[in-house]
């Protein structure tokens, strides 16, 4: 570990290895309520999301965690249910635990079924998901299968031409192999910003781009406090978006048995913030497709999509940051990690 000085923001900074962010975060998981098997699994979920740069989603999410658990609303040792329902469909009751255990939990038989139905569903209910979406898919793309996961989570987005908030920021994010280096990996919310950094942009005192959400008279606003106190978000893209979040709340919701992002009710649970719904997955083998290596065409796709002045792809920025924490290691905050190990009971 080394320290230094992040002079842009003045910020002080402090260096630590992936590996031994992991272990932090997990001991700070343990202490505060999950099980060994949960806290592995959110420590390692949240220190890549770190690691990523996707800092809405890292240890920004901590306090929200622990809140949650602290109020009794999630069950940080709840031991999901996987039930095998058909060729092709896997079911999991989280039973009110987080949506990641739930997943590890079904994985291998998700898969399974994948590689001999060609396509498998994986329906997860009574989940909390409190994370960016990519951990969930990146890792079937490197096994050589296509993923698309979709979540819900709580009402702060109105439905295009609507006049008060019901569906959630929820997600939508794919995977797919390519031969030529990382999976192609997209996740995106169907709100026009995440809610989390919405929390980010009114904790620096900082401005929104025009469009993103309302006030609490329903004004359009680009005061991040405004859209938080009583306010709410729109969806990306207007009414495309806003077809995308309601198929992302029958998809993670209807189908799988959760909850839609406005049935919970957390008003009892004060800190509660994880919100209480549900997961669906869909998985594919993609070489049933046309027998062809799907990986070579999807290396194919890419190449052009750069012969025509794309350079950028959804998923670079994050293997970027990656590749530099791997060899650099990760800058936390000094404040922040000293409260994380505070957190885990370690000394600095
Ligand atoms: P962004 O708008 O930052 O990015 C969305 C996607 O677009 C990413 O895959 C990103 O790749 C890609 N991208 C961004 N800029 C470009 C560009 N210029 N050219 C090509 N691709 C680009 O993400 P959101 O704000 O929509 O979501 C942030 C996170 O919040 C996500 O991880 C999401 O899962 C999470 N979230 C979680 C919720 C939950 O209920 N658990 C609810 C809502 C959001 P890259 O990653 O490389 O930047
Ligand atoms: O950033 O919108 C968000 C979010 C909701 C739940 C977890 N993250």
């Amino acid at each position: 570990m080394s320290a230094s000085s992040d002079t842009a923001a003045h910020v002080e900074t402090q260096n630590i290895s992936f590996p031994e962010l992991v272990e932090l975060l997990r001991q700070v998981f343990l202490r505060n309520g999950t099980s060994p098997e949960v806290a592995s699994v959110l420590a390692e979920n949240c220190a890549s999301a770190e690691r990523d740069g996707s800092h809405s989603h890292g240890i920004f999410r901590i306090p929200g965690y622990l809140s949650s658990l602290a109020s009794g609303w999630v069950d940080g040792k709840a031991v999901p249910k996987v039930e095998d329902v058909g060729a092709a469909f896997t079911r999991v009751d989280a039973a009110n635990g987080f949506a990641q255990p739930a997943l590890a939990a079904a994985r291998p038989l998700l898969v399974e079924k994948a590689k001999s139905a060609g396509i498998a569903i994986l329906a997860i209910r009574s989940s909390h998901h409190f994370a960016a979406l990519w951990p969930d898919v990146e890792p079937f793309a490197r096994e050589g299968l296509v993923a698309l996961s979709v979540v819900n989570s709580m009402t702060c987005v109105v439905p295009h031409g609507a006049q008060r908030p019901l569906f959630g920021t929820n997600p939508i994010a794919f995977a797919a192999p390519r031969a030529g280096g990382d999976p192609i990996v997209f996740d995106l919310a169907t709100s026009a910003i995440a809610n989390g950094d919405v929390q980010i942009a009114a904790r620096k005192g900082a401005m929104l781009p025009p469009g993103m959400g309302v006030d609490r008279a329903g004004l359009p606003t680009e005061d991040p406090k405004a859209i938080l106190d009583g306010g709410a978000l729109l969806p990306f893209g207007g009414y495309k978006g806003s077809a995308l979040s309601m198929m992302v709340e029958l998809l993670a919701a209807g189908l799988t048995g959760g909850n839609f992002s406005f049935e919970f009710d957390w008003s009892k649970h004060p800190g509660a913030q994880t919100p209480w719904t549900g997961q669906l997955f869909i998985v594919i083998d993609p070489n049933k497709g046309s027998g062809q290596n799907f990986a070579e065409r999807s290396e194919e796709l890419v190449r052009r999509m750069h012969d025509v002045g794309q350079e950028r792809m959804p998923g670079d920025r994050r293997y970027l940051q990656r590749a530099k924490a791997l060899v650099h290691g990760i800058d936390i905050p000094v404040a922040e990690l000293t409260r994380l190990r505070e957190l885990a009971g370690v000394q600095g």
